[in-house]
């Protein structure tokens, strides 16, 4: 008697452990189904190259038109791209309160600090897959993190550095996020760094995207260009490309761990939320 049942305590305790077992089973196969930096080759530039990317610019002629400026705006007048480089820990003397490098060790910089009117373009284009499915909302996702710096030399508006930022679905060309805006920009709330320039801490972005996207490609593509008349910089820091979520700032080379673990433990309280809230589901069923 005491012996069966201590056998059927062991069977009930057992029953939940296996239980709990199953849901580590399947939040790992989960994590391994969602890594980090899903749909973007070299997403997050940790290769210290652009390689997935393509380069491209020119010089800025100016922007076309009046305000409010758009994607319609923006003309390159074909030429060499402008610069673009792969930075780590750094401070940004010009926007020292943003944190270098953003995710992981390295983050790209397109354009620089000195003009010429040049224009720097970074695009990329990839089909959205199931990993890119974010559990939490059985959504995809495209997300990522960008910083501009840009000079305001107070020139008129369609002759100041500007950055551009785009996702565009290439199935029906719907413009599915983008972001504009010049230096200086009225409702734009741009911080004040060294001497004229302005610039904004890191956006994190989170473009959820229809189920129908799956199997669908996007570009993506950021723009940040010099000021028209050539004697005035910006530039456009870059990182986290991807469908995961992109972690809290801080500098990585203080808490290396944060870039890895982060995301990770996202999508683990995201599975088993998931999880939970299907049981739930089923429970009332
Ligand atoms: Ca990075």
């Amino acid at each position: 008697m005491s012996v069966h049942q201590h056998t059927s305590g062991r069977v009930r305790s057992a029953r939940p452990h296996r239980r709990f077992s199953r849901i580590l089973l399947a939040t790992a196969l989960s994590l391994a189904a969602a890594p980090a930096f899903a749909i973007f080759t070299n997403g997050g530039f940790e290769q210290n190259s652009f390689v997935g990317w393509t380069l491209a610019g020119g010089t800025n002629p100016g922007l076309l038109g009046a305000e409010p400026f758009t994607s319609a705006s923006i003309q390159i007048t074909p030429g060499a791209p402008g610069p673009a480089s792969i930075v780590g820990q750094m401070t940004d003397l010009l926007a020292p309160t943003i944190l270098l490098p953003r995710v992981g060790q390295l983050t790209a910089k397109l354009n620089d600090e000195n003009g010429g009117a040049l224009v720097t373009s970074l695009v990329q284009t990839d089909t959205v897959t199931s990993a890119d499915i974010d559990p939490a909302d059985g959504l995809p996702h495209i997300r990522f993190a960008f910083a501009p710096v840009m000079d305001d030399p107070n020139h008129s508006p369609n002759q100041q550095p500007y950055f551009y930022v785009s996702v565009k679905n290439l199935a029906d060309n719907s413009i599915l996020f983008e972001q504009f805006a010049y230096s200086g920009q009225a409702g734009v709330n741009f911080l004040s760094g060294a001497g004229n320039w302005k610039y904004l801490e890191f956006q994190n972005i989170d473009v959820v995207l229809p189920l129908s996207a799956v199997g669908e490609q996007v570009e993506l593509t950021v723009i940040a260009a010099d000021c028209s008349l050539g004697g005035h910089g910006g530039y456009v820091y870059v990182d986290g490309f991807g469908s995961s979520n992109v972690p809290p700032p801080g500098n990585a080379a203080v808490i290396t761990e944060v870039p890895v673990n982060q995301p990770a433990i996202l999508v683990l309280l995201a599975s088993l939320l998931g999880l939970i809230g299907f049981r739930a589901a089923r429970a009332k069923v």
